[in-house]
């Protein structure tokens, strides 16, 4: 385990943290209740995070990436420790394969860490597999492809329960590239057809989060490609079948707020995979391109959930997807972790009870007032103050830098390892 100095760290900077929390808390009338929040609130890190990401033109890597499920657990956990935000990991098998499931546990409780949802991956083909994912898979026009991925989605539910995980998500690739390719209503009904045998298998306290994707690696149609089709599934499903929305997934200008506050709505809002992107599926950092539409999610979440009377922290799933080309890979997960809580804790910063004044009565001047107020405060000495109080970091990356963790990761594990993933 990396040795953090993180009380010397907190007590160099302690004095001009103390400045500026005074400076934003005076105006915050329910202090105590968003510390509170933030506090409690955590993101799941994805493992595939944690090496350098790539496109088709090229992968860069960085040193001292984590070779195997262990490091990037402990990755996770050392994140964890900073921010005191990223309590959980989530696995996508088989690019993690928890060969002993209690020692992986264990490993990751050291650490504070449990398991968020497992991830099947029916878009590549795997060493030794029968039947070839070229042309899709759930929705394949082949049964005996379609039944090994239903297998695979078996088999990653079984890791999962190992793992004490409670959710399988399931991205496809499953698509067309050109027109006349597929039959549209086919892919559909094969599609619902093998996610009902998934979906027969989840156990009793279990969900199947279903994500949506517009285009890539198909270009001409993707089978899951809007809310509305995961909607239509997820409801033929039951109860336990949810749909999962990445912010990258929709095509630019989309107002994702107002899909998060339907779904949220008729409680099949599984939960998020954050990112940012300005063109497509990016997988930029979060917060990087357009923290304001951020900032709308939240709000409408905050203000969802409240009615609902769902818990912030656990009510959904909140879970990282972006994976970077050109910065170190951890320096990039406390930037994303650190923007989504910037979001949340402007949301929280929202007066209520004005903006739904301002709503009836049809004033649209003073509701743009009331959340922009909430949206140009700088919340980060209320982060930094509910970190202090966990035992995390004032300033996780210029601790990061300053204890130079990086180096003594690229001495632990080499300059040139690749973590297994994209
Ligand atoms: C792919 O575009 C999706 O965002 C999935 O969530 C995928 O499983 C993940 O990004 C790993 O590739
Ligand atoms: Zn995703
Ligand atoms: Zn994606």
């Amino acid at each position: 385990m990396e040795q953090l100095k993180i009380d010397e760290h907190n007590h160099l900077h302690i004095k001009n943290h103390q400045r500026k929390f005074d400076f934003v808390a005076e105006d915050v009338n329910n202090l105590d209740s968003v510390l509170q929040k933030l506090q409690a609130f955590n993101i799941a890190i994805p493992s595939w995070a944690l090496g350098t990401g790539g496109t088709r033109f090229g992968r860069f890597s960085g040193g001292g990436e984590p070779r195997n499920l262990e490091e990037k657990i402990s990755d996770v956990g050392m994140i964890h420790r900073l921010n005191r935000s990223s309590n959980s990991i989530s696995l996508h098998i088989p690019w993690d394969i928890p060969e002993n499931a209690m020692a992986i546990k264990a490993h990751a409780a050291q650490y504070g860490l449990h398991f968020d949802a497992v991830n099947s991956n029916t878009f590549q083909d795997q060493k030794d597999a029968k039947m070839s994912y070229k042309f899709g898979s759930l929705h394949h026009t082949d049964k005996a492809v379609r039944d090994q991925a239903i297998a695979h989605n078996i088999e990653v539910i079984k890791y999962g329960v190992e793992l004490g995980s409670n959710a399988l998500s399931v991205w496809l690739s499953d698509g067309s590239n050109f027109p006349g390719q597929l039959n549209f209503r086919n892919a559909f009904q094969n599609t619902l057809d093998s996610l009902q045998q998934i979906y027969a298998a989840l156990p009793d306290d279990w969900k199947v989060w279903i994500e949506y994707k517009p285009f890539e690696p198909n270009f001409y149609s993707t089978t899951i490609g809007d809310w509305g089709q995961s909607h239509l599934l997820a409801s033929k499903l039951g109860k336990k079948a949810l749909t999962l929305v990445d912010l990258g997934h929709h095509l630019p200008n989309t107002n994702i707020e107002q899909i998060v506050s339907l779904l949220l709505m008729e409680q099949k809002l599984a939960g998020f995979h954050f990112n940012d992107s300005k063109y497509g599926d990016d997988d930029l950092t979060v917060g990087s391109i357009n923290p304001y539409q951020l900032f709308l999610i939240f709000n409408e979440l905050v203000e969802g959930m409240d009615a609902r009377g769902l818990n912030h922290a656990t009510g959904i799933g909140w879970m990282i997807d972006a994976s970077h080309n050109v910065k170190d890979p951890i320096e990039d997960l406390i930037q994303s972790v650190e923007a989504i809580k910037i979001a949340y804790a402007q949301a929280l910063l929202v007066d209520t009870k004005a903006l739904v004044g301002a709503q009836l009565n049809n004033d649209v001047a003073k509701a743009q007032e009331i959340l922009q107020a909430a949206y140009r405060t700088d919340v980060r000495p209320l982060l930094a103050e509910a970190r202090l109080r966990t035992g995390g970091s004032l300033n996780p990356i210029a601790l990061y830098r300053e204890q130079a963790v990086r180096d003594s990761l690229i001495q632990q594990r080499g300059a040139k390892t690749v973590a297994t993933g994209l």
